[in-house]
């Protein structure tokens, strides 16, 4: 009978000292012995089943395989039982829009699924509610203000800001990624080589279903990744989708099939047909997201690694509407976040409201991984979370933005910090003398878009043009206009947070208290807008599009 080696034993690739052990003589042949039978995330334990009438053959050979465990250590082993990474990440999708989550349109099964099978976060916030510094935030573990350049759009991430894919890749994972990673951005001047999701599969296309949606076929390219990794090899990939970025094709939402009438307008946005249109072919997108998980969700399945990767799946910011994307409000900042991983999570099918930031992701993967953070990643481990415990302190988010896109006069950023808790938001404006959602004027924007930290889109139109009408006026305001240094939301009156109660003699207390707390966090963390330092958000460079003649960021004055 011929002898064979397995390379993989119930969905994980067997190391080098298993298939060491499994090669000697007749235990293997007979199945009698079982070394694969008692895995966790971080110890390794040994199960023998000896037919007795084996035993007396194979003595030599038991006490032979002993003394080779205790030779190769229980370190060599527990580094093979590591966990696969599939890290999920679409691009400007707030918390509410998934089926968990309560949306009665959107259709998200594999989001839900992943959710009902390990964890759904209520309350999960981007670091900062723009797509690179988002991104920076969550490869790094650190929050924007530590990031210096990546604190900006269109910018780059110093090489010297360590990432949990890279310092997986150096503790022998196989790195990839898939459309959009760390993006948008130039790497070069952060002396950078490659994108730091990883190595790039983007080979494969399809027809798409809308012409607004990329030709990507990111789960191919997946597919094609997990081909080259080596079964013995654990993985991390970076699954980036461009969806539900803006543009959408209009119509798309009626064309598969949503009934306008059942759109959820939040009371941010004026309640008409234009709108509840824009929120459906936006919700378009983000399925087309979801199929795209569920087909690599399935690769996994295919190939038996599926209970031994740690899935994520989020989003790097909320939706590209008015006073969300860009702001810090909760439609810009709170996300969607579910994570599956049976070997490391106890008591699957729990909904988390502990807060989190998505930088606490880098640390997470990479404890989840065996590995110890570098100091630097300030950011906390969920792997308490994962253990169903109740972590203390986890009662508050913190969000932050610099320079979102050109839309002041000589790239002029709008700086911000925000906490949020259960029970309020309070907004620090550090130069509430500039304007929130970029200047009206589109002179001094460099893409020549009034407002320009709003996307371009038919909501946005709606309100600008009805600025003066009754009903849109308020509307209009609070997503375009001034804003003071403070805002402070009561959300249990005002969950959508359209009454600015900072100031107010009833609510005094609440505001020193929550400024007291963000500031402390923000001194903390050793943000140099409050502990003083090079603060050069507004004089770094702009890789982003110029398309008006003269735009440009000023030189910091000497
Ligand atoms: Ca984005």
């Amino acid at each position: 009978m011929q002898r064979h080696t397995p390379q993989r034993f119930r969905g994980r690739s067997i190391s080098k000292s298993e298939r060491w052990l499994a090669r000697l003589p007749r235990f293997w042949s007979t199945g009698q012995l079982s070394f694969f039978d008692h895995f966790s995330p971080n110890t390794y334990t040994i199960g023998c089943r000896m037919n007795i009438n084996t035993v007396k053959n194979g003595m030599i050979e038991a006490l032979v395989a002993v003394a080779a465990l205790c030779i190769l250590g229980a370190d060599t082993l527990s580094a093979e039982t590591r966990p696969n990474i599939l890290f999920c990440i679409s691009d400007d999708q707030s918390y509410a829009h998934t089926g968990a989550n309560g949306d009665p349109v959107v259709q998200t099964p594999t989001f839900d699924r992943i959710a009902r099978e390990g964890l759904r976060f209520t309350h999960a916030f981007c670091d900062a509610p723009t797509c690179g510094p988002s991104r920076s935030a969550i490869l790094t573990g650190q929050h924007i203000w530590r990031l210096e350049e990546a604190g900006n759009i269109h910018s780059t991430l110093p090489a010297k800001f360590a990432t949990y894919t890279e310092l997986l890749a150096e503790a022998g994972y196989s790195v990839g990624y898939t459309g959009k990673g760390w993006s948008p951005g130039r790497l070069e001047p952060g002396s950078r080589k490659a994108n730091p999701a990883g190595e790039l599969f983007n080979r494969r296309s399809q027809k798409p279903p809308f012409k607004s949606i990329r030709d990507t076929d990111y789960a191919g390219n997946f597919q094609d990744f997990l081909k080259q990794v080596p079964v013995d090899q654990p993985f991390c990939f970076w699954l980036g989708t461009s969806e539900p970025h803006r543009g959408y094709q209009r119509g798309a939402g009626k064309l598969t099939g949503k009934d306008p009438a059942k759109a959820v307008v939040p009371p941010i946005f004026p309640d008409n047909d234009i709108v509840r249109n824009d929120i459906l072919d936006y919700l378009v997108e983000v399925e087309h997201f979801d199929s795209m998980v569920a087909r690599a969700i399935e690769a996994l399945e295919a190939r038996g690694e599926l209970d031994n990767t740690l899935v994520v799946i989020t989003s790097d910011h909320g939706m590209p509407f008015p006073r969300a994307k860009a702001s810090l409000y909760d439609a810009g900042s709170r996300v969607p976040l579910a994570i599956r991983w049976p070997q490391g999570i106890r008591q699957s099918g729990r909904a988390v409201t502990s807060f989190v930031n998505l930088s606490d992701l880098a640390p997470t993967l990479l404890e989840a991984a065996g590995l110890e953070p570098p100091e630097m990643m300030t950011a906390r481990s969920l792997l308490g979370i994962f253990r169903d415990e109740t972590p203390k302190g986890r009662d508050a988010a913190f969000i932050a933005m610099e320079r979102h896109d050109g839309c002041r006069k000589g790239g002029k950023g709008y700086p911000c910090r925000a906490i949020r808790t259960a029970d309020y938001l309070y907004i620090h404006n550090f130069e509430p003398t500039r304007w929130p959602s970029g200047s009206p004027d589109q002179t001094v924007c460099a893409r020549s878009i009034p407002f320009g930290e709003i996307d371009s889109s038919p909501t946005k139109t709606f309100m600008m043009e009805h600025r003066n009408r009754h009903g849109v006026a308020r509307l209009a305001e609070l997503a375009f206009g001034m804003r003071p240094a403070e805002e402070l939301y009561d959300l249990k009156n005002d969950p959508h947070q359209m009454v600015n109660v900072a100031g107010s003699t009833a609510m005094a207390e609440t505001q020193a208290v929550l400024r007291g707390r963000l500031f402390d966090h923000l001194r903390k963390t050793r943000d140099p807008r409050v502990v003083g330092g090079t603060v050069d958000w507004d004089y770094y460079p702009y890789y982003g599009r110029v398309s008006t003649k003269g735009w440009s960021v000023d030189e910091k004055p000497r």
